[in-house]
């Protein structure tokens, strides 16, 4: 039947989409009428469907198929005149931001929980993301949250399945739905920004590459433009069929869960260059012959270094990071006397700076680096970047690095994860720092004394949006910092990130373990905080 039906519908407690949409356990997202609820809202909130057009993929993960079916056929009851879908449901992050831009989009639902592991008893995600191509502001997102509190009905069509593997256009009802390659338009777009000859060139001289997508949905999008494209062995790619459960994996491209690779570049005969991405394809972990390029780190030789690729040749608008970034990469922006920005954490925050043109690049320490060319994170983008840059400076990434430091100093840099931590003892812990901050300028902790401490709230220059409480920041005299919030993307208790930065100008030793670097802001930050004794934990679960 293509004619639309109206279903009765109670409200489910929580769909409040958090620093990337909503996030659940995948058990959540399949109760009865759970998506529905939150797709409706979304609809609602965009002022409904009518002869709209929508962006539709995931990142493959467990219920991604079927979470497909029930958005396609609610987007045509509500009267969406096109569905634009990756083959088999799968896009990327960063495609669907392209497709949502070039295809000039209304919108686009992308269907993913990122770097959080997926199957039945793992995660799932769904996010909107506006005609710019961006996760939508907190004024839509805000909108959605209130809408899914008195949602009391759905429209929706009772057709079968359509098949999503065959490219083409079907049509459920008067909507079209066209099934296109999630690969074509993105390395289309990735050729028009960097010189691809010069990285087929270095390639073809030796220099070894190993790209690791984790299972998940970056393996068809690295295997064409890595090794068809720009010619790259045969194995280059790694673990690059996507699957339902990330191989039992957490598809997050860093240390600690993509070891493996880490170890193979720290081994004699490793590559000159590796990376990761995640389940979603808008992060990256870059690494070459014996170092981790940590993400702040990254996104400033990136900064430094971009116009040596064509897409990038006229310089940089100016850079943005989020808040807990490293400032490493303001000082490139203080010497290429460009404009710089400090958002919150999540991608969202960056749009406006991209679409006003006061922003080319921008980065966050949780390995998303991305352009003007789309308003997501970009996994491949930075590796190809980074080639480029590779290709044309005919240096290792550890002589990059060293050379960067050299001339801009060194911003040591670590993230301490606590996590599936009670909710309670979480909220005990920033209680704790926020009652404390206003007293804490001038005192001495730890050995070092403070300069500075207050929440950070963000003013976008763009539209005057304020946003308040987007974490705590503890400066310190000589350049060090700690920042501390809590993540808006899990799914169990409550994860406490630790930020830690200490800065040592380019004449001071700049060769020091991060860690060892950064012990002595550990110990201010258990004696401001006792996060450790409040939460039980000796040790982070996590650092990056
Ligand atoms: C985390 C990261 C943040 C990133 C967000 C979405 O958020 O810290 O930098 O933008 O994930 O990335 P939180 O609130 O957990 O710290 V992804 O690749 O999960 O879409
Ligand atoms: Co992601």
């Amino acid at each position: 039947m293509t004619t639309p039906v109206t279903r009765e519908i109670t409200p489910f407690d929580g769909q409040k989409p958090g620093t990337s949409g909503l996030r659940k356990k995948t058990g959540v997202f399949m109760l009865e009428g759970y998506v529905e609820a939150f797709v409706q809202s979304i609809f609602d909130a965009i002022e409904g469907c009518e002869g709209k057009t929508f962006v539709v993929g995931g990142d493959g993960r467990y219920f991604n198929a079927e979470a497909i079916q029930t958005i396609l056929r609610m987007a045509a009851a509500n009267g969406a005149a096109r569905c634009i879908v990756g083959q088999g449901g799968l896009l990327s992050t960063p495609a669907a931001s392209n497709l949502i831009r070039q295809r000039e989009a209304n919108g686009g639902l992308i269907l993913s929980a990122s770097h959080n592991p997926g199957g039945i008893d793992e995660d799932f995600g769904l996010k909107y993301n506006t005609a710019n191509g961006g996760p939508a502001p907190e004024s839509v997102t805000g909108a959605i949250f209130e809408n899914t509190k008195t949602i009391s009905r759905y429209v929706t069509l009772e057709t079968p399945d359509l098949d999503l593997s065959a490219l083409g256009e079907v049509a459920p009802g008067d909507m079209v739905v066209e099934v296109v390659d999630p690969v074509t338009d993105y390395a289309a777009l990735m050729e028009t920004l960097f010189d691809f000859d010069a990285i087929r060139a270095l390639l073809a001289g030796g220099f070894a590459v190993k790209f690791d997508a984790m299972h998940a949905v970056t393996g068809p999008y690295a295997h064409e433009i890595l090794e068809n494209r720009l010619g790259a062995p045969k194995g280059t790619v790694l673990n690059g069929t996507p699957k339902v459960d990330f191989g039992k994996g957490h598809p997050d491209p860093n240390p600690i869960w993509a070891k493996p690779l880490v170890d193979l570049v720290m081994s004699e005969d490793g590559p000159d260059f590796a990376a990761a991405s995640d389940g979603d394809g808008d992060r990256n972990m870059i690494l070459g012959k014996g170092v981790y390029v940590t993400p702040s780190d990254s996104l400033a030789v990136l900064a430094a270094n971009a116009h040596l690729a064509p897409g990038y040749a006229r310089g940089l608008a100016g850079v943005a990071r989020s808040m807990p970034t490293s400032r490493a990469a303001d000082r490139v922006a203080e010497k290429l006397g460009i404009g710089c920005y400090e958002t919150p954490t999540g991608w969202k925050f960056f749009g406006n700076l991209l679409d006003a043109g006061k922003a080319t690049l921008c980065g966050e320490e949780s390995a998303g680096t991305g352009s003007d060319h789309v308003r997501e994170k970009d996994g491949l983008w930075a590796v190809l970047l980074w080639l480029n840059v590779l290709a044309v400076r005919k240096m290792s990434v550890a002589d990059i690095l060293r050379d960067h430091w050299q001339t801009f100093g060194r911003n040591y840099y670590s993230r301490h994860d606590y996590e599936a931590v009670e909710t309670e003892k979480a909220n005990a812990v920033v209680e704790g720092l926020v009652a404390k901050l206003d007293g804490l300028p001038g005192t001495g902790v730890a050995g070092l004394t403070v300069e500075e401490a207050d929440q950070f709230a963000y003013l976008d220059p763009v539209d005057g949006s304020v946003s308040e409480k987007q974490g705590l920041r503890v400066m310190f005299r000589g350049g060090s910092r700690a920042v501390m919030r809590l993540s808006g993307t899990g799914t169990e208790g409550a994860t406490i990130r630790v930020y830690l930065e200490r800065y040592v100008p380019a004449e001071g030793d700049l060769e020091i373990e991060t860690q060892q670097a950064l012990a002595e802001i550990v110990l201010a930050v258990e004696e401001l905080t006792q996060l450790r004794a409040i939460t039980g934990r000796a040790e982070p679960d996590v650092m990056t």
